[in-house]
């Protein structure tokens, strides 16, 4: 029998609660407060000011219980929590996938987008319940709440593709979305 006829998981279906962002049967949990995202947002006055004061909690992943190995398609739920640090929208932390593979979000409750880099070019897709995202093998991708209630998406994305938070780090986003005057998304240069 072929490794792949043995799978770490059996055939299952999960039920997902798109109210709750939960997953069941649910795997691994994570969430990502204000002091998990240093050096990522422009001003770091306001992420110190907001790490010092309750460190919110900005977005939280769960994942299906099925694992990140070669062949297997992982799936998560994120959501992301409203609000913004120093004018600029609350967002993932963004990465590369270092083995460069595609990625599919599909928008569940909320609104967002979708910010991804190449390292030259930047591209925004505006995300809401039912838009399907693809991220192409190569762009790095980061996720934005541009609403004012919880944005939440689901990601499916092959096993082995590994997550590089350094890439960002390093090349940054092309973009940065900030919340207007008025609420709307303002998407300016990276350094601005
Ligand atoms: C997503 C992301 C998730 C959290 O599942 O991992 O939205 O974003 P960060 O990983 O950038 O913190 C995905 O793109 N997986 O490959
Ligand atoms: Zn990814």
């Amino acid at each position: 029998m072929p490794p792949f006829a043995m799978p770490p998981v059996p055939p299952m279906a999960l039920s997902l609660d798109t109210a709750r962002g939960a997953l069941a049967p649910e795997g691994p949990m994570l969430v990502r407060r204000m002091s998990d995202l240093e050096g990522l947002f422009r001003s770091a006055d306001a992420w110190r000011a907001a790490c010092d004061g309750d460190d919110p909690v900005v977005y939280e992943v769960t994942s299906s219980p099925v694992p990140e190995l070669p062949r297997e398609l992982p799936q998560s739920v994120t959501t992301i929590r409203p609000g913004a640090c120093g004018g600029e929208f609350h967002m993932t932390k963004g990465h590369q996938h270092p083995d460069p593979q595609g990625e599919i979000y599909l928008g569940l409750s909320g609104r967002g987008g979708l910010l991804m880099f190449d390292g030259e070019r930047p591209e925004w897709v505006d995300m809401g319940p039912g838009t399907i995202g693809y991220i192409p093998p190569g762009w790095a991708h980061r996720s934005v709440n541009t609403g004012d209630e919880p944005y939440r998406f689901l990601a499916v994305y092959p096993g082995s593709a590994g997550h590089d938070y350094g890439w960002v780090l390093e090349h940054g986003m092309g973009l940065r979305a900030r919340r207007g005057t008025g609420g709307e998304v303002s998407l300016v240069p990276y350094d601005g």
